[in-house]
């Protein structure tokens, strides 16, 4: 049932709003319908604007992994909100973040805090452009790595579920310099380095693709790329915006053992606040100003409620390391009952993921790129949104955006949401 306070909130919303929302994403365009206003949430649990509740399987894109409204994290902020909100001057929780996360991390010797995403990818490039003096970039089609111009080519995220793989307002010179791979596949990243030689900066990757749905890295693709990096002088980035501090304390680096240069990281860093950070190399990172010659700033960067949101959440993932087997056996369970309804009912679908990230792709599969991932059925994956929606699940409004479990998701909500996937397709 449609919440009428989210339709109402919605028309006045896109009269003031761009499409009505601050994230295209959001905006439930790719599967019909209108989105419902979310007023709280606990746990894995949402409430929208008027009183329907739903298991929450976006997690607010990734920072919820300990689930929504952690009591903990509540304490914290609440604390440091007494002392004062913004400083715009050096703080103590800075200071703790970034040992923390140095101290985590065995590959980021040095890390500095921005305020998303995009601003930790934006930086790393320009930090890896500084350091090499190197200008083209390589990137994968299909991985997001936020909306700075330089990255809006063959994207993943909104701009797949739109199907535009760039965004107006680009110019191409902005763009020139970055060059795509296809993800998966090492000969596409050898050839642009022989194309290229001695001019490309960086590769920038998410080792596991979370933007196009979930694609996983396949045996020795990583190590290639850390290889092909070595061998031409190029800096490897790591995108860990969504796998850092998810797949493990050390992230998809530590999972797969694989040494970046430097990595970003955002979303479980912030424990919900807007929070994102890049760090790596400290002979890389001492390029960045004031001590080098790479310039980047941030008016809220290092904000003190937001280090002790993420601080916070980070201790406490730290602290309690059978959470990562629990969000594992959570997302083990999810795909495990996905799997068994394809081949119950014969369906021409698949399903992908690792740790806590899952895919249900409305393609035969397999889906190890981005060619593979763009040949789903999203109409028929609207149509599903659509019933899973009604009756309590809230997957993410697009066919290329992960399904996220949290340390709050029961094995009764996971297997609820299972029994209902298999209705509508018996339906
Ligand atoms: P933000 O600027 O949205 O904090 O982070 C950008 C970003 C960078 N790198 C990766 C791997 C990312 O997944 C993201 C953002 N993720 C999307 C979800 N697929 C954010 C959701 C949205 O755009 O509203």
């Amino acid at each position: 049932m449609e919440s009428r306070n989210s339709a109402q909130l919605f028309e006045r919303a896109v009269r003031v709003i761009p499409g009505g929302v601050n994230s295209p994403v959001r905006a439930f365009a790719p599967v019909g319908g209108r989105p419902r206003f979310i007023s709280s949430a606990k746990g894995s649990i949402l409430t929208d604007e008027d009183g329907n509740s739903y298991i929450d399987y976006i997690g607010s894109w990734g920072p919820m992994i300990l689930g929504h409204n952690d009591e903990r994290v509540v304490a914290a902020v609440k604390a440091q909100i007494d002392r004062g909100l913004s400083f715009g001057a050096v703080t103590a929780p800075e200071v703790d973040m970034a040992e923390l996360i140095t101290g985590m991390v065995p590959c980021v010797e040095m890390v500095r805090m921005v305020n998303s995403g995009t601003e930790a990818v934006m930086s790393a490039i320009r930090a890896a452009r500084g350091f090499t003096g190197k200008n083209r970039i390589i990137k994968f089609e299909g991985c997001y790595h936020g909306h700075a111009d330089a990255l809006l080519v063959k994207a993943g995220s909104g701009l797949m579920t739109a199907g535009t793989p760039g965004s107006a307002g680009v110019p191409e010179g902005c763009v020139r310099d970055t060059l795509t791979a296809a993800y998966n596949d090492i000969d596409s990243v050898q050839a642009l380095f022989e194309e290229n030689r001695d001019e490309i900066a960086c590769v920038i990757v998410e080792p596991v693709a979370a933007n196009m749905g979930v694609v996983t890295p396949e045996g020795g693709f990583l190590e290639a790329l850390r290889q092909i990096c070595d061998d031409n002088g190029a800096l490897l980035i790591f995108d860990e915006v969504i796998t850092g501090f998810r797949m493990g304390i050390d992230g998809a680096a530590g999972y797969y053992g694989i040494t970046p240069d430097l990595v970003t990281y955002g979303k479980i860093i912030g424990g919900g606040m807007p929070v994102g950070a890049y760090g790596g190399r400290k002979d890389v990172m001492e390029c960045v100003a004031p001590v080098g010659k790479v310039y980047q700033a941030g008016t809220l960067s290092g904000n003190p409620v937001a280090m002790r949101a993420g601080i916070t959440q980070l201790e406490i993932l730290k602290n309690n390391p059978q959470i990562y087997v629990e969000l594992a056996a959570k997302g083990e369970r999810l795909r495990n009952g996905m799997r068994d309804i394809i081949e119950r009912r014969s369906l021409p679908y698949c399903v992908t993921g690792i740790a806590s990230l899952s895919c249900l792709y409305f393609t035969q599969g397999p889906v190890a790129d981005y060619q593979a991932a763009g040949r789903s059925d999203t109409e028929k994956f609207a149509d599903y949104f659509r019933f899973m929606i009604d009756r309590g699940n809230y997957l993410g409004p697009s066919q290329f955006e992960a399904i996220f479990v949290s340390a709050a998701h029961t094995d009764a909500q996971i297997d609820k949401t299972l029994s209902d996937m298999d209705d509508y397709f018996a339906g």
